[in-house]
C-alpha cells in the first residue's frame, strides 16, 4: 500500500473532499429566493410536465422559510401564444421555427393565463412571498428569464426591483432548469447579481442534452451550483 501512495506522489493526498464544497450559507437581507414557475402546467400531470418536477415542492418549502426574500415567477401566456406548436399550423411540439428574434422551441399549449395549469402549485408553502412576476405575456414573444424576454431586450422589471430593495444574491430553485431556471439565471448575473442555482430545488425538461449543456452555460456564465443542504 505504501508503495501505491508514494507512486501517487503528495498531490494525490488529502483523500477526504474532492472537490471545493460550499461554505455553508445563511441568508440574510441582501438575499432573494427566486422561485421559478412552479405551475400545474409542470407537474405531473400537466400539459408541460417536468419529469419528477413535484419533487422541488418540499424542497423549496424547506428552503423558504430560511430567506427574509422570496419572489415566485409565473408562465403566463396568452391562449395563441407564439411559444405554442398550436400556432404554427403543421407543426409539432417539441420542432422548433424561427422566429423574428431567433430560434423558438414550440411546446405544447401551457400556462394560459388565468387557467388552473397556471397556477402556482396548491402544495407550495411561501405565504411570505413578496412578489409575483409574470413572464411570457407578450404573444409574439417567449420569455424563459425572469429578467428579459426572449428578444433579448424587453425587461420585466425584476432586476429593478430586486436591486431597489438592496438584494445582492439570487438563490434560485424551480421548473425547468435548463429553460427557465437557466436562463433566469444566466440574466441574473449579466445584471450583476451574485446567482446561485439550488441543484436538489430544481429538475429539468432535457431536450437532446439541454440539461448537461444549460449547467455548461451557467458555469461558462459565472452562475454558482449549490444544493440546499448547504442553506442553513
Ligand atoms: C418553461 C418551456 C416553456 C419553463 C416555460 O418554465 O422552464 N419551459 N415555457
Ligand atoms: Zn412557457
Amino acid at each position: 500500500r505504501r508503495g501505491v501512495l508514494a507512486m501517487l506522489g503528495a498531490a494525490a493526498l488529502p483523500l477526504a473532499s474532492p472537490r471545493q464544497a460550499m461554505a455553508h450559507v445563511k441568508p440574510g437581507r441582501r438575499d432573494v429566493l427566486l422561485v421559478v414557475d412552479v405551475q400545474n402546467c409542470f407537474l405531473p400531470g400537466g400539459s408541460l410536465a417536468v419529469k419528477d418536477g413535484d419533487a422541488v415542492i418540499p424542497v423549496i418549502n424547506a428552503l423558504a422559510p430560511k430567506f427574509r426574500n422570496v419572489v415566485v415567477t409565473q408562465d403566463w401566456h396568452t391562449p395563441d401564444h407564439a411559444s405554442f406548436a398550436s400556432a404554427h399550423p403543421g407543426k409539432k411540439p417539441f420542432e422548433t421555427v424561427q422566429m423574428p428574434y431567433g430560434q423558438q422551441v414550440l411546446w405544447p399549449d401551457h400556462c394560459v393565463q388565468g387557467t388552473p395549469g397556471a397556477e402556482l402549485s396548491p402544495a407550495l408553502r411561501i405565504p411570505h412571498a413578496q412578489l409575483v412576476i409574470r413572464k411570457g405575456h407578450d404573444p409574439g414573444i417567449d420569455s424563459y428569464s425572469a429578467f428579459v424576454e426572449a428578444d433579448g431586450k424587453t425587461r420585466t422589471g425584476l432586476a429593478g426591483y430586486l436591486k431597489e430593495r438592496g438584494i445582492e444574491r439570487i438563490f434560485v430553485a424551480g421548473l425547468a432548469t435548463d429553460f427557465c431556471v437557466a436562463w433566469s439565471a444566466m440574466d441574473a448575473r449579466k445584471a450583476g447579481f451574485d446567482v446561485f442555482v439550488i441543484e436538489d430545488a430544481c429538475r429539468g425538461i432535457d431536450l437532446d442534452g439541454s440539461l448537461a449543456a444549460a449547467w455548461k452555460e451557467m458555469a461558462a456564465a459565472g452562475v454558482e451550483r449549490t444544493v440546499s443542504d448547504e442553506i442553513v
